[in-house]
């Protein structure tokens, strides 16, 4: 494992695995600014259970704000620059959005990260997220940027082979992670939160879609 102080890191960082960092609360201060954010967001472009091209109903639900989004129906998947329910181009990045996720990125070693796009995720109770690597980027050099809101989940953190052994991970809210590099395609996924509670989680994820 590479040092912590050759990432960068600072002492309450958590270096996960080469090009991975954990940085807990590192976001505390901006949460409900971002959560007043995902409203207005999802006035413009609402939450959607999108459709794998398996035709699965996928039951974490879903938009996006920035050049581009995240979308997925039975044709395929990959970013848009157009909400494909509403017509209309996906709703403006917050600054506030861009310059946490420049922040949070510069932190862990990925000077002048400028994301091009936000995914939005939001888990109800019972909702889950399976393994998966991040494969639809144009650029692989760009790190992502995850931000935890609202409830915390147990968040998977796997390796480059979708059969390495995972870590267990429980991420509470204005918990950020960062990964690139050696990292970037690692597999990962999101525990079905546990069901009960009134109310939900969102992730946030800044990616260089193009
Ligand atoms: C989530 N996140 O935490 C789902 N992907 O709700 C992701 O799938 C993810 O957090 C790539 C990088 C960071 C992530
Ligand atoms: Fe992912």
């Amino acid at each position: 494992m590479m040092q912590p102080d050759l990432f960068g890191a600072a002492r309450d960082d958590i270096v996960l695995s080469t090009g991975a960092l954990f940085l807990p609360g590192f976001a505390v201060a901006e949460v409900v600014t971002l959560l007043a954010h995902i409203r207005t967001i999802a006035v413009c472009s609402p939450f959607r259970h999108m459709i794998t091209p398996g035709g699965r109903r996928m039951s974490v639900a879903m938009t996006s704000c920035g050049r581009f989004g995240w979308t997925s129906g039975r044709e395929g998947y990959g970013y848009t620059s157009h909400d494909p329910d509403s017509g209309q181009a996906w709703p403006l990045m917050p600054p506030v959005f861009r310059e946490l996720a420049r922040k949070a990125a510069t932190r862990a070693g990925f000077a002048d990260f400028s994301p091009d796009t936000c995914l939005v995720n939001r888990y109800a109770p019972g909702t889950r997220l399976s393994l998966h690597q991040d494969l639809d980027e144009g650029d692989m050099s760009a790190p992502i940027v995850s931000v935890s809101l609202g409830l915390p989940a147990i968040f998977l953190w796997g390796g480059p082979m979708r059969s390495d052994t995972r870590r267990r991970i429980m991420l509470h809210e204005g918990d950020v992670m960062v990964w690139g590099r050696e990292a970037r395609m690692n597999f990962h996924g999101v525990e079905p939160l546990p069901p009960g509670n009134g109310t939900c989680r969102y992730n946030l994820t800044f990616r260089k879609a193009r």
